[in-house]
């Protein structure tokens, strides 16, 4: 094991991890922008040091000053959480050549699954369900056009570089297919230096269902089932939970034992997100692979036991995943709520500012994974999630009444946040039936 690592990642992801250090006896380095400077978490690292000012650029997406903080504080390992430098590969690159282990995979297994015309391409030779549509790039505007005819209106056009619903157009017809075309490509190249868009059967109504894998460096890789996010406004999950409400059980083993095997295919070691949308019939179509310890880890963790970033450091120390598939049973119902400083109430506006009432919820199965205390200050620079209220209860019925209880019993101010939309949620006829699709919430608040 580690005897030292360093946290490039600020917040409660900071904190989860240096939680996971202390149970792990590894020592946790958290470095920190100015804006962050009397962030209480850092007070429960054995160290922590100052690595430039707020914006992002200069401080936690700035390679050198991540590598000399590595340097200065002798860590063997750097834990990179999610956003940030998380699914760099020539982050990864840099810390193999400081001789510093990168906590997450491979610079070649994450290039080779961050791109998502090569990961469709190692998911169809793993039996991986994909959209139909182009195989690889498009090469030229009437192999585009023929493809299309193939498979039938709507086509949606993405970039192999894109992700998070970046640089994605819809076609209706042959006319804006051609147009789109050249301009997708143009802004691909212009927003991720990469030109390269394929083009795939458009579903309209679906749900999103990801399966969280965990591979280690012995070749053995498990799935932890799948999680529903479904609940989401502008490619931003408020909602998560697992498992995936009212999913036929064939389906979802199938589904989730297909992840598993594209994360084993692709030689990955440590966490990985293999994301779907699910069709009214159920027929699940591989989107993407998240190469990186995702917000939502914990609704995996509260149905199954396992501590994701525990595994994620263990296997990055070259230990084998102490789990078998057979090992793995999902154990009643969780979900998550992601508590922002927002204002629901003003298009989701971003409130930073000082906190001065806050009372967490607590009792049986009420976790809350979050670095606010009472007088913290939320900065304006970063996202502005300020926690993660998690519930774990038998059924998906008493999850929904354990949140609504611990979010009545959650109380923070004077900034807005978006616990009254979730109470509102948690009392919605519809996202109480369960299975509500991608485009539910937008079209509640309309
Ligand atoms: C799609 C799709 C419909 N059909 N692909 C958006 C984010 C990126 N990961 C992929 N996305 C989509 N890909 C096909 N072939 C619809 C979306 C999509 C979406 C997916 C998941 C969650 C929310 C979404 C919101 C709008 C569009």
């Amino acid at each position: 094991m580690f005897r030292r690592i360093l946290i490039a990642n600020r917040g409660e992801i900071a904190l989860r991890i240096i939680r996971a250090c202390r149970e792990l006896g590894v020592e946790a380095v958290c470095v920190y922008s100015t804006a962050d400077k009397d962030a209480p978490y850092l007070k429960l690292a054995d160290r922590a040091i100052c690595i430039g000012p707020a914006p992002a650029r200069e401080s936690y997406i700035n390679i050198p000053k991540i590598i000399a903080a590595a340097e200065i504080a002798d860590v063997d390992a750097i834990h990179p959480g999610y956003g940030f430098l998380s699914e760099r590969a020539d982050f990864a690159q840099i810390c193999r050549d400081c001789k510093i282990e990168f906590i997450g995979p491979s610079p070649e297994a994450m290039a080779k699954l961050g791109d998502k015309v090569e990961c469709k391409r190692t998911a169809k030779a793993a039996k991986v369900p994909i959209f139909p549509g182009s195989e690889g790039a498009i090469e030229d505007e009437e192999e585009a056009v023929k493809v299309a005819s193939e498979i039938g209106y709507p086509v949606i056009i993405k970039a192999s570089a894109g992700g998070g619903g970046r640089g994605m157009k819809v076609c209706h017809n042959e006319a804006t297919l051609r147009t789109n075309l050249r301009i997708a490509s143009q802004e691909a190249l212009a927003a991720f230096g990469n030109g390269a868009v394929f083009i795939e059967k458009f579903l309209e109504h679906a749900r999103h269902v990801e399966v969280q894998c965990l591979g280690d460096k012995h070749g053995h890789a498990i799935h932890l089932f799948e999680r529903d996010c479904s609940t989401q406004r502008r490619h931003q999950k408020l909602i998560e939970e697992a498992p995936g409400p009212l999913i036929d059980r064939k389906k979802r083993d199938a589904t989730c034992e297909a992840a598993a095997r594209l994360i084993k295919t692709a030689e990955y070691s440590g966490a990985a997100t293999v994301e779907f949308l699910m069709d009214e019939k159920q027929n699940f179509y591989m989107l993407e692979v998240n190469t990186r310890v995702q917000v939502e880890h914990p609704v995996t963790e509260m149905i199954t036991g396992v501590d994701i970033v525990k595994m994620s450091i263990l296997v990055a120390s070259g230990e084998p995943l102490p789990y078998k598939q057979k090992d793995i049973e999902i154990r009643g119902h969780a979900m998550e709520c992601r508590i922002n400083a927002e204002d629901p109430e003003k298009n989701f506006m971003p409130c930073a500012g000082r906190i001065t009432t806050f009372e967490p919820p607590g009792g049986p199965g009420v976790r809350l994974d979050t670095h606010v205390v009472t007088g913290y200050t939320v900065p304006p620079n970063y996202d502005s999630m300020i926690g993660k209220l998690i519930v774990h209860a038998d059924d998906r019925e008493q999850c929904m009444n354990r949140m609504a209880r611990a979010l009545r019993e959650f109380n923070v101010g004077p900034i807005k946040t978006t616990i009254p939309l979730h109470q509102r949620l948690m009392e919605n006829a519809d996202f109480r039936k369960g299975g509500v699709d991608i485009h539910y919430l937008e079209r509640l608040l309309k």
